[in-house]
C-alpha cells in the first residue's frame, strides 16, 4: 500500500463502518423496525407462476378474479387452474421505469354497475402522469367497454418514478388514491424539486386524494373551499405510497410509505394532516448523505412504525378473514426489498407488535381473497401468485 492508498483508505474503512453499523441513522420519538420474530401457523403454496411484473389482484363478485401487470396486460381468471384471459380494451398505457399499468379494483357495488377502475401511467417520457380509469368489464368477451380517464394527476412531470397509485374504496362511492412525489433528488417538476411538491397544496404529487367515483373531489374532504388548494388532497406530505388499506369498521385508513433509503413508514391517515416528507424523514439519500436533520416536527403526524433497514413496501391488507381468526383486525404489509409481509399487530390505533412471513421473493400486493386466506403477488418477471394458508 503506498501513501496515497494508505491516505485514502482510513477515511474509506469509516464510512464502511458507517453505512453498516446503522449507528448514524437518525434518532427520533418512534423506534426503527428492524428484524422481528416470524409469525406461526402458516404455509404458503404457489397458486400461479409466470405472470409478468404483477402489481395488482381484484376478485369480482363470484371470486372470479383480475390480475394487472405492469408492463401494460390486464388478466382475467376463471379460478386458479384456469389459463389468463387477456382483456383488451385498455387505455393507451406509458410503460417505463416504475410507470405502467397499476393499481385495479371492482366497484363495490360492481353487480349493478360492472364497474371497474385501473390506475395507470399516461403521457410520455417528457410529460407523464399517473391517471384513473373507469370501465365497464364484459367479462363474456373479455373487454373494458366506454373506458373514461376519471381523474388526471397534475401537473405533469418528465421522470418514470414514483407514482404511487394504489386505490382504496372508502365508501360504496368514493375511494382514496396514492400519488407519489414524482421522484428523487434531483429530479424537478415544474421547476422545482419533485419531493417539495409534498408539501405544496396545489399539486398532486406527494398526496392521498379522495375522489368519488367519478373522479370528483369527496364531499368530506377538508379542503374544498380553500383558495389555491387542490380540493382532491385528503392528506399530504407522503413520499411514495404504494400500500392503503381501509379498515371498514372503525373508519380508519392505514398506509405504507417508501422512504428513500431506510425511514419507510406505516401511517394512520387522518384528513388535512401533514405527514411531514421531505421535511422531516427517518430516511436518506440513496447516497447515504442526510435529507433533514428532523424526524419529526409539531404540526407533523409522526409514523406508527419506522423501517429502517428497507422493506420497500408495497400492498397493505386489513385482515378480517376466517382463515386466521388470530390475525383479525392485523394488517399485512409486503416488502420489495424485505422479500417478506409484516404482519402488523393493531390495538384500536396502536402498533402493539410486529412478526414477519418471509416469502423470499419481492412482494408487490397482498389482498384478502374471497376465500379467507392472503394473497400475495410478486413483483418479478416471472411473478407468482402466492396463498398463505394455515399450517
Ligand atoms: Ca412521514
Amino acid at each position: 500500500m503506498n501513501e496515497y492508498q494508505n491516505s485514502i483508505a482510513l477515511p474509506f474503512t469509516i464510512i464502511i463502518i458507517l453505512l453498516f453499523s446503522g449507528c448514524a441513522m437518525p434518532e427520533g420519538p418512534v423506534p426503527l423496525s428492524g428484524d422481528v420474530p416470524e409469525a406461526e401457523g402458516w404455509a404458503t403454496e404457489t397458486v400461479i407462476d409466470g405472470l409478468e411484473q404483477p402489481w395488482s389482484i381484484a376478485w369480482l363478485p363470484d371470486s372470479t378474479f383480475m390480475i394487472s401487470e405492469r408492463t401494460g396486460q390486464l388478466l382475467y381468471f376463471e379460478d386458479y387452474q384456469a389459463e389468463p384471459m387477456q382483456i383488451s380494451g385498455l387505455p393507451e398505457i406509458y410503460v417505463d421505469g416504475q410507470g405502467g399499468l397499476m393499481d385495479i379494483t371492482v366497484h363495490p357495488a360492481y353487480l349493478e354497475n360492472r364497474w371497474v377502475f385501473l390506475t395507470y401511467s399516461s403521457g410520455d417520457e417528457d410529460s407523464n402522469q399517473t391517471t384513473v380509469a373507469r370501465a365497464v368489464l364484459n367479462v363474456e368477451d373479455q373487454r373494458l367497454e366506454n373506458v373514461e380517464d376519471i381523474f388526471k394527476v397534475s401537473p405533469d412531470k418528465d421522470s418514470n418514478q414514483h407514482f404511487g397509485s394504489r386505490i382504496v374504496w372508502t365508501s360504496n362511492s368514493t375511494f382514496a388514491l396514492s400519488i407519489g412525489d414524482g421522484g428523487n433528488r434531483p429530479v424537478k417538476t415544474e421547476g422545482v424539486l419533485s419531493r417539495k411538491h409534498a408539501q405544496m397544496l396545489d399539486s398532486h404529487l406527494g398526496k392521498i386524494l379522495h375522489l368519488t367515483q367519478n373522479g370528483e373531489p369527496a364531499d368530506e374532504n377538508p379542503f374544498l373551499n380553500e383558495r389555491d388548494v387542490f380540493p382532491e388532497i385528503w392528506s399530504y406530505g407522503h413520499r411514495n405510497i404504494q400500500g392503503l388499506a381501509y379498515d371498514e369498521e372503525s373508519g380508519r385508513l392505514w398506509a405504507n410509505e417508501h422512504g428513500s433509503r431506510g425511514g419507510d413508514e406505516l401511517n394512520l391517515i387522518k384528513p388535512g394532516e401533514n405527514y411531514g416528507w421531505p421535511e422531516v424523514t427517518y430516511s436518506r439519500e440513496y447516497w447515504y448523505t442526510k435529507i433533514t436533520s428532523e424526524t419529526s416536527k409539531p404540526g407533523m403526524v409522526d409514523p406508527k412504525v419506522v423501517w429502517t433497514p428497507a422493506q420497500a413496501p408495497s400492498g397493505l391488507l386489513f385482515y378480517t378473514g376466517e382463515a386466521f381468526p388470530e390475525w383479525q383486525g392485523d394488517l399485512f404489509s409486503g416488502g420489495l426489498q424485505g422479500e417478506q409481509v409484516r404482519r402488523i399487530i393493531l390495538d384500536g390505533e396502536s402498533v402493539i407488535g410486529e412478526e414477519k412471513i418471509p416469502i423470499g421473493r419481492r412482494v408487490r400486493d397482498v389482498k384478502q381473497g374471497p376465500d379467507g386466506y392472503i394473497y400475495v403477488l410478486t413483483a418479478h418477471d416471472e411473478g407468482e401468485l402466492i396463498r398463505i394458508i394455515p399450517e
